[in-house]
Order: structure tokens, then C-alpha cells, then sequence
């Protein structure tokens, strides 16, 4: 057994009685009450889930294992070369809240590496979708297909199902689906934009790094892509793509149900796909300008001309945080010390959107949180590195997203959390409540 399957498992030992504990004695403490506007608005800030694999406080933003993004980059051992970390190394951390040493990372780097071979059936699956297929499908739709390869499943089929160890063939599904999702993504960009031109995996290098390769971009992209996986990883349990694949799973459905199910919320433009479609308004926006940075009061007629048509602004606002998202200054970060970046015209207007958006957001008095999240700054890092095609960025945060959901159902397996069941009531109830005659 692996050192992280072990460690794992004493983890899962010890936290087990508390939850025991918790459910037995504890069963019907209240964590509040539930409005009526949190009934129609999207559950909004209800508390009935539990991760202890992140934390998003409304002010401070992500804590991964209870450390922050600097902290997590910080404290995990970096590829040698880099400033960034092993993904594996994270994907230890946020299974078992162990910063792993060295030797422990490069036995998931090693581990990842015998999993990773994608079947074939998958690419000939997506060689049969049409071309114009929006990549999320494609990349939902190849987890779909593994699904015949669940360890789970096969388990359970065979009448193997035990309560007390199930999680064991969660995790291999997870760790399988898991080392495969770079080389899937990288496939499906190089099919359907380079022409068709996959490039093979290259065993010498990390999941990083081999993901940068098989897009086929070079240095530092493949920091970038360490960098993205990371922070797009988790982001508490309640987001749709997270609560998706949980939902998903709590009804025993193996991982590659529940990850699937997940990305197709992770597509939808208020959720993952508001990357691509940040950078498509800030573009067609340049354009209109003849590729010229606006003046700030142009910039300012845009955002109002974008928000009294309806639209919302791509990129900014949050159903939680009250600042600006951590993972945004992360990445912000990253332009501001690269050379070439730090300069670059699209980069200059998102930061200038930044200096403008908030204080139009706050006059027009709707969003509760002004300011932006992740998917502000994200494809502009991409379209420098050459990566350019919008539609692809989503795919990018499925790959990273994976990382948390497939590490919680994990977890929600090993402490046998049960099937979601919400109560729903009918508007006349509400109107009863409310007291309307
Ligand atoms: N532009 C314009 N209006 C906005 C807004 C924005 N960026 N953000 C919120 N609002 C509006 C809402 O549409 C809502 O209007 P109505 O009352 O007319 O319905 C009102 O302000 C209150 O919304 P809220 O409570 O502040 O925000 P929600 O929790 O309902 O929604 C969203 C959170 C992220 C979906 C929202 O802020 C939004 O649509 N933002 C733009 C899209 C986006 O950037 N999505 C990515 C979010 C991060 C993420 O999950 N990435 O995957």
C-alpha cells in the first residue's frame, strides 16, 4: 500500500468517532434557520454540508487544510527548478491535511504516473464527437466513458460492497480518474485546435509539467499550469461543480458518475465558464477600440452599457466571499513578476477593470460583493502563453476542479455521509409562512 493510501487510512480512523460522535449525541443541535429567501435563492448560505478539506471565509477567501493559497504554495515541496509545487504533493495535502515530504510527493508523482494511461476507447469516443463539440462536453464526456473502468462499481456488482472500507475503491477511481485528466484536456485541445497533432506523454516529467508539454507550450507554462491546477482546486463543497459531484455520489454513484455530473455545472456561465467569457467581453471590448487600452471613462460607459442590458460583469461578484478572491491576486501576481506580462496591453485593461468595475458594481447597488473572483484574471494568463481559444479555459478549471471534488467524495465515502435528500415545500406553504392571506 502506498504511503498516502496508509496515511489515509489512519486518518479516516481517527476522524471517524467524532463524526459518530457528532451524529449520536449531537443529532439535533440547529445550525439556524432557513428564510424564505434562501429557499428561492439557490439555498443560499444554508449550512448542511460538511469538508474539512477547505474553508472559504466570506473576508479572507480559500484556506486549503486551513492554510491560505501563500501558505499552501509556501509549505509543499517545489518541483525542482520551479517556484511551484508537485500537484501531487497538493493532492497529499488535501486528502490527508499532511504537508507531505519530498520522498511522499515523488510516490504520488510515481503512482500518477502508472495510472495515467488513457484508454483507448476514450479517444476514439471523442474522435467520434463532432469537432465542434464545446470542449467541456467532450472533457465530461470522456470522464463518462471511463466510468466502465470503476473499480467501485465492478465492487459493488460483484456484491463486495462494505460501508467501513468502500472508500478504499473510491480512492483508486479518484486517484485513476485523477492522473488521466491532463493527458485527456491536453488531447483534446491538441485534436481540436493544433490540427490534430497529439504529443505523447513525457514519463520524466510531473503532471504539471507533462500537462504544459502535451499542450505542446513551453516554459513557464508549465508553472502556470501547476499554479491554476492548485488554486482552481477547491473552493469549499457548496460550489455547483463541488455540491454536483457530492450530490452525485451520495447515491453510491462511483466517481466517474459524480465527476462527470459535476463538470457539466462547472459549465455553466455562472459558474467556470464565466472564464471564457470574461476574456471574450474584455476582447470584443479592445476591438470595438481598434486594440487600443481604453480611458477609464470608456471603460466605465462599457461596464454600464454591459450591466443596463442585463448582462452581468464576467468575472466579478461571489455567492460567499466579500473581497477580492485570493485566488485573483494569485494570479495577478504571476503577471506582475513575469517580464513580457506585466506590460501586456489585455493584461493592463484587466487591471484597469479591477481599479473600475468595483466602484460601478457598488453605484448600481446589486452585486453584493463587487469585486473579483478567480475568473477574472485567469485568461489572460492563457492567451499570453498562446492558449487562446476561451472555450478551452473551463476545461482547465475541470482539470484543477478535480482535485477537490474527487479528494471530498473521497472522504464523504470513508465517514459514509448519506444520500442528499433537501425537503422542498410549494409556494403556498411559503405564502402560509409568511403569512400572506
Ligand atoms: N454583474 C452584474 N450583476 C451582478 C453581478 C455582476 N458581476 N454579480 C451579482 N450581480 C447581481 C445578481 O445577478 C443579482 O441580481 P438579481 O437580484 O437581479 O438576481 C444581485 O446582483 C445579487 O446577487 P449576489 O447575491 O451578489 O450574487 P449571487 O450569489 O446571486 O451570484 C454570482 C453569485 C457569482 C453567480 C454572481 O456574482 C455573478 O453572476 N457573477 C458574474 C459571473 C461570474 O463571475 N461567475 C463566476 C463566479 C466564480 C466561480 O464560481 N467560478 O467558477
Amino acid at each position: 500500500m502506498s504511503t498516502l493510501k496508509k496515511v489515509l487510512a489512519q486518518k479516516i480512523d481517527e476522524h471517524r468517532p467524532r463524526t459518530t460522535r457528532l451524529l449520536k449525541e449531537f443529532g439535533e443541535v440547529s445550525l439556524g434557520e432557513v428564510t424564505v429567501s434562501q429557499c428561492i435563492g439557490g439555498a443560499r448560505g444554508i449550512k448542511s454540508l460538511v469538508t474539512d478539506i477547505s474553508y472559504l471565509d466570506p473576508m479572507e477567501g480559500i484556506r486549503f487544510r486551513g492554510k491560505t493559497i501563500d501558505e499552501t504554495f509556501a509549505a509543499l515541496p517545489k518541483v525542482p527548478g520551479s517556484e511551484y509545487p508537485y500537484v501531487e504533493g497538493f493532492w497529499y495535502m488535501l486528502l490527508t491535511g499532511d504537508v507531505p515530504t519530498m520522498e511522499q510527493t515523488l510516490e504520488v508523482v510515481a503512482d500518477w504516473k502508472r495510472r495515467s494511461q488513457v484508454p483507448e476507447y476514450v479517444y476514439d469516443v471523442l474522435r467520434a464527437m463532432p469537432r465542434d463539440s464545446h470542449p467541456m462536453t467532450m472533457f465530461s464526456t470522456a470522464v463518462l466513458t471511463m466510468q466502465r473502468d470503476s473499480v467501485f462499481s465492478k465492487n459493488y456488482a460483484a456484491g463486495k460492497f462494505n460501508k467501513m472500507t468502500c472508500w478504499e475503491d473510491m480512492y483508486e477511481d479518484a486517484s485513476n480518474m485523477m492522473a488521466k485528466l491532463g493527458p485527456i484536456g491536453a488531447y483534446i485541445y491538441r485534436m481540436k485546435y493544433r490540427g490534430d497533432t497529439p504529443i505523447a506523454a513525457d514519463p520524466n516529467l510531473d503532471f504539471g509539467g507533462n500537462f504544459a508539454h502535451m499542450m505542446g507550450v513551453d516554459a513557464p507554462y508549465d508553472d502556470v499550469a501547476r499554479m491554476y491546477f492548485i488554486i482552481h482546486s477547491d473552493h469549499e463543497s457548496g460550489n455547483v461543480s463541488a455540491h454536483t459531484t457530492h450530490l452525485v455520489a451520495s447515491a453510491l454513484s462511483d466517481a466517474y458518475y459524480s465527476y462527470s455530473a459535476g463538470l457539466n455545472g462547472l459549465a455553466g456561465p455562472l459558474h467556470g465558464l464565466a472564464n471564457e467569457e470574461v476574456l471574450r467581453w474584455t476582447q470584443n471590448f479592445m476591438q470595438q477600440l481598434g486594440g487600443q487600452v481604453p480611458t477609464e471613462e470608456k471603460l466605465k460607459e462599457a461596464l454600464w452599457a454591459t450591466l443596463n442590458s442585463g448582462q452581468v460583469i464576467p468575472g466579478y461578484g461571489h455567492a460567499v466571499l466579500r473581497k477580492t478572491d485570493p485566488r485573483y491576486t494569485s494570479q495577478r501576481e504571476f503577471c506582475l513578476k513575469t517580464p513580457g506580462l506585466k506590460d501586456y496591453p489585455l493584461f493592463q485593461l484587466i487591471k484597469m477593470i479591477y481599479e473600475v468595475a468595483p466602484g460601478v458594481l457598488t453605484e448600481h447597488g446589486k452585486a453584493k460583493n463587487p469585486w473579483p473572483n478567480v475568473d477574472a484574471q485567469s485568461g489572460v494568463i492563457q492567451w499570453y502563453y498562446g492558449v487562446t481559444e476561451y472555450e478551452f479555459y473551463t476545461v482547465l478549471f475541470g482539470i484543477g476542479r478535480a482535485l477537490g471534488c474527487l479528494a471530498n467524495i473521497t472522504w464523504d465515502r470513508a465517514l459514509g455521509y448519506g444520500i442528499e435528500r433537501p425537503k422542498s415545500v410549494t409556494t403556498p406553504m411559503l405564502e402560509a409562512v409568511a403569512g400572506i392571506k
